[in-house]
């Protein structure tokens, strides 16, 4: 027997290959090829329906919080409507990925090779990364142009967007290839990267975007939304990082690269805060480095430092303070704090 939640997917999957036909079609609007509108179809199944659909579901599920009823009591259009701007998320997130693997460097996404490392791919993954933000609008424009709405969640995907963006300039400029500098590195500004390149599009995006179909748009909920969800997008980021480390890519679908690609993440950051002058040393000389012995090098020391024991504090601490915070969400305008204990339950030790 599929569970609640196996059903819940099946029900959002079940919206995107309509999406593909609806974005093809306006290819042929435009006389493109057979060859254009396949090429466009597979860019768009193999980058965007593929991982776990959290920031998507959310849509819905928030949705549905607000709106006092289950997800399977949502008649299909009103369905339908939620559903499309949570793939409008996964979209974004797909865009970024593909752009994001190439930065980094990625070899798997999702259990399957990078799309740029697909052999008839490559660069042109460049292009379809645009194509994949673009496909954004063409669906906010056609499905949502005659709601009230329209311009506040077209302007909201806009600065999201330039959000993210800037969170990736500062993770790859803290980041260069050819001058490693731990120095540069500090937990505070972690922080600032992670918030900026995860947290809004991964967290406050999918509730916002619920709210304003719900019409809770109060700047005094939207900003009760964002002081717990941008802490919780940053404790999102910290496990992505302890997972590229600790994880095994059959886990996460990954192989994780930070560590080579001289990443500044929590890991190493919060090794940099306990490692003695010895240890310090071997991790100078040995992380961003590409090559797996030096890498190997930097994960003794992570385990000397007994990192894995910090991070579970660190989350069982977290998670505390995000309780302590969601108790206090004023629910007078209709917001609900229950949008926000559900997000926390998704999160709270996730292992994949
Ligand atoms: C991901 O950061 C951020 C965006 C905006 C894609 P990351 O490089 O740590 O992600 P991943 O570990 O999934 O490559
Ligand atoms: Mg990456
Ligand atoms: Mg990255
Ligand atoms: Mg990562």
């Amino acid at each position: 027997m599929a569970s609640e939640k196996e059903i819940r997917r099946e029900r959002f999957l079940n919206v995107f290959p309509k999406l593909v036909e609806e974005l093809n079609a306006s290819l042929l609007a435009y006389d493109m090829p057979k060859e254009a509108r396949d090429w466009y179809a597979h860019s768009l199944n193999y980058n965007t329906p593929g991982g776990k659909l959290n920031r998507g579901l959310s849509v819905v599920d928030t949705y549905a919080i607000l709106s006092n009823k289950t997800v399977e009591q949502l008649g299909q259009e009103e369905y339908e409507k939620v559903a499309i701007l949570g793939w409008c998320i996964e979209l974004l997130q797909a865009y970024f990925l593909v752009a994001d693997d190439m930065m980094d460097k990625s070899i798997t996404r999702r259990g399957q090779p990078c799309w740029y490392k697909v052999p008839e791919v490559g660069e042109i993954a460049i292009n379809d990364a645009f194509m994949l933000e673009a496909a954004i609008y063409k669906l906010l424009k056609s499905h949502f142009r005659n709601e009230k709405y329209y311009i506040d969640i077209t302007e909201l995907f806009h600065e999201v967007t330039f959000q993210t963006e800037l969170g990736q300039l500062m993770d790859l400029i803290t980041a260069p290839e050819d001058k490693v500098d731990l120095s540069k590195f500090s937990l505070k500004k972690h922080s600032f990267i992670v918030t900026f390149k995860t947290a809004y599009y991964s967290f406050y995006l999918p509730v916002a975007l619920a709210m304003y179909v719900a019409g809770i748009t109060d700047e005094k909920d939207l900003k009760q939304a964002r002081d717990v969800l941008i802490p919780l997008g940053e404790y999102f980021q910290i496990q992505d990082d302890y997972l590229d480390c600790f994880g095994t890519p059959e886990q996460i679908g990954k192989i994780g690269t930070d560590i080579q690609d001289n990443k500044c993440s929590w890991v190493i950051n919060k090794a940099l805060e306990l490692a003695s002058a010895e240890q310090r040393k071997t991790l100078d000389e040995n992380y961003g480095k590409k090559d797996s012995v030096a890498e190997a090098k930097c994960k003794k020391i992570f385990n000397d430092l007994k990192i894995e024991q910090l991070y579970h504090e660190y989350e069982e601490s977290i998670a505390k303070d995000l309780k302590a915070k969601i108790s206090q969400v004023d629910e007078s305008r209709g917001f609900k704090a229950d949008v926000l204990t559900a997000f926390l339950n998704k999160v709270y030790k996730r292992s994949k």
